[in-house]
C-alpha cells in the first residue's frame, strides 16, 4: 500500500520536472576579469540581451532604459527613454569594434522607430565615440536608405524590471530552478552563466561554441543536454523579439 502511493508521487515528480535533484553544479556565475562597458539600443531588448550575451568575451549583460531625460522610467512609463542593453566585455577577447559590427548587422539602422525601439549607441569613452561614428559613416556610404542611429554620451542606466532580465532563460522555469535562479532573480543581471544560457536557448550562439564551453560553465550532463537541444533547434534563426 505504502509502496504504491510512493511510486505515484515519484512518477509525478519525474513527469513535471525533467531535472533531477542529484549533483549540484559548480556554475561559473562570476568571472573576475577587468571589463569595459558598451551600451546599445536596437529594438526590443529581449533579443539584444541574447545576441550580446552569447558573444565570446562577453562577461555579463543587463537590460534597462536610457537615452532620455525623464527620471525613473519603467516599462509601462518609459517616457523619452529607449530599451537598451548594457554589455560588459573582456577587451582582450572581444573588441568594441566587434560589438559594433554585431550592432550594425542585427537591426535596421535606417528605420525610423518610436523612441522606445530606436537605434542608439551610448558611448562610454572618446574612443568608443570615434569608432561608433566611423562605422556609422562607412555604413552610410554603402547604404541607400540612410542611417538614423543616434550616437550620444552614456549618462544613466535604469535597470528594467526583473521579468525582462534574461527573458529567454526565464521562459524555462525548470532550467531556472536547476541553475539556482528564482523568478526575476537579481543575479540574472550579473551571472555569466545566465548571459550565456540566455543566448544558447534561442540559437544566438553556435552549437560548436556551446560544446566547447559547456564544461567550463559547470553544467552537469542533463543540463548540458537540455540547453544543447535548444541550441541545435534554433541555431542560426537570428534575433527576434
Ligand atoms: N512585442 C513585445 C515587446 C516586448 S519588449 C521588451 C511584447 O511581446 O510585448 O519591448
Amino acid at each position: 500500500m505504502f509502496k504504491a502511493i510512493f511510486s505515484n508521487i515519484s512518477n509525478t515528480i519525474k513527469g513535471t520536472n525533467r531535472f533531477t535533484e542529484s549533483g549540484t553544479m559548480n556554475l561559473l556565475h562570476d568571472v573576475k576579469v577587468p571589463v569595459e562597458t558598451a551600451t546599445f539600443g536596437m529594438g526590443c531588448f529581449w533579443g539584444v540581451d541574447s545576441l550580446f550575451g552569447g558573444r565570446e568575451g562577453v562577461i555579463r549583460t543587463k537590460v534597462g532604459y536610457g537615452g532620455g531625460k525623464m527620471p525613473n522610467p519603467t516599462y509601462y512609463n518609459i517616457g523619452d527613454h529607449t530599451e537598451i542593453t548594457q554589455v560588459e566585455f573582456d577587451p582582450t577577447i572581444v573588441s568594441y569594434e566587434n560589438l559594433l559590427e554585431l550592432f550594425w548587422k542585427n537591426h535596421e539602422p535606417g528605420a525610423r522607430m518610436k523612441t522606445q525601439y530606436c537605434s542608439l549607441i551610448l558611448y562610454h569613452s572618446p574612443e568608443q565615440k570615434t569608432l561608433a561614428e566611423k562605422t556609422r559613416d562607412s555604413l552610410k556610404e554603402k547604404s541607400n536608405r540612410g542611417v538614423v542611429t543616434r550616437i550620444e554620451p552614456f549618462d544613466k542606466f535604469y535597470d528594467a524590471e526583473g521579468y525582462h532580465q534574461k527573458y529567454r532563460l526565464q521562459q524555462h522555469s525548470d532550467l531556472m530552478k536547476a541553475l539556482g535562479f528564482r523568478k526575476d532573480d537579481e543575479n540574472l543581471k550579473t551571472s555569466h552563466v545566465a548571459a550565456r544560457v540566455n543566448a544558447y536557448l534561442v540559437g544566438l550562439a553556435s552549437v560548436k561554441q556551446f560544446d566547447a564551453e559547456a564544461p567550463k560553465l559547470g553544467f552537469n550532463q542533463e543540463t548540458t543536454d537540455y540547453i544543447r537541444e535548444y541550441a541545435v533547434k534554433y541555431q542560426g534563426r537570428g534575433m527576434h523579439c
